[in-house]
């Protein structure tokens, strides 16, 4: 396969991956009875964020900014308890946050009662540009550190050459060669070749023509 017909499959699947700008942030968080929470994982993530609804309660999640203006804030009731046969109580559970990313998003915090019960700076967790894709780093949140291609539990599925260990076969041609080729094969494009050879021979066909006419005038 040529470079430039690499070069324009790149570019048109690299399209379709970022064809929807919009990002969102989804938030795991373990929260337990004892009135403490920690990240269980935290993710930047391309299209809208996923609708999440929680009945009201008295927990309050929010996101704030940089200027720690309050972009983000969920009322909610939080349950311990399995609704099994009998019920099983429990001392932590895991709650749920998907949220618009801004682009000054700096802070997630969760109140009980008012109280507040947990803070933390995310940043850190997304991006901290030191060369290893790690922690919560992956492509969309840390490109310098998890380039096209890492194993950041992601499938960015671009036409790189190299094939993301987070995709399926079927959806990174990289890790499926024979998928590949044929994709490339179908999409290569003989209708135009055919029509531009057409094109030419008529455009010779017409010279000679011209030529030939010109030839038997001057005798
Ligand atoms: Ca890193
Ligand atoms: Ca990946």
């Amino acid at each position: 396969m040529g470079r430039e017909l690499k070069f324009i499959l790149f570019i048109l699947l690299a399209s379709f991956v970022f064809a929807d700008s919009s990002m969102h942030l989804d938030i795991y968080l373990y929260v337990n009875t004892n009135d403490s929470a920690k990240i269980l994982n935290i993710s930047i993530l391309p299209g809208p964020e996923t609708p999440v609804f929680y009945s009201k309660g008295n927990y309050t999640f929010q996101a704030l900014s940089k200027s720690n203006r309050v972009v983000y804030e969920k009322n909610l009731s939080i349950d311990f308890i399995i609704l099994s046969d009998p019920p099983k109580f429990m001392n932590e559970t895991i709650v749920f946050f998907s949220i618009p990313l801004s682009s000054d998003l700096q802070t997630i915090k969760l109140f009980k009662n008012k109280r507040l019960i947990f803070e933390e700076n995310i940043q850190k967790f997304l991006c901290n540009n030191d060369g290893k894709c790690d922690s919560f780093e992956n492509f969309y949140s840390c490109p310098r550190d998890c380039p096209p291609g890492s194993k950041d539990n992601v499938c960015d599925a671009l036409i790189d050459g190299r094939c993301d260990p987070d995709c399926n076969v079927d959806v990174d041609l990289d890790c499926n060669p024979i998928l590949k080729q044929k994709l490339i094969s179908s999409q290569f494009p003989w209708v135009l070749i055919i029509v531009g050879v057409i094109i030419i021979f008529l455009i010779v066909l017409f010279i000679i023509k011209i030529k030939s006419k010109k030839k038997k005038e001057n005798i």
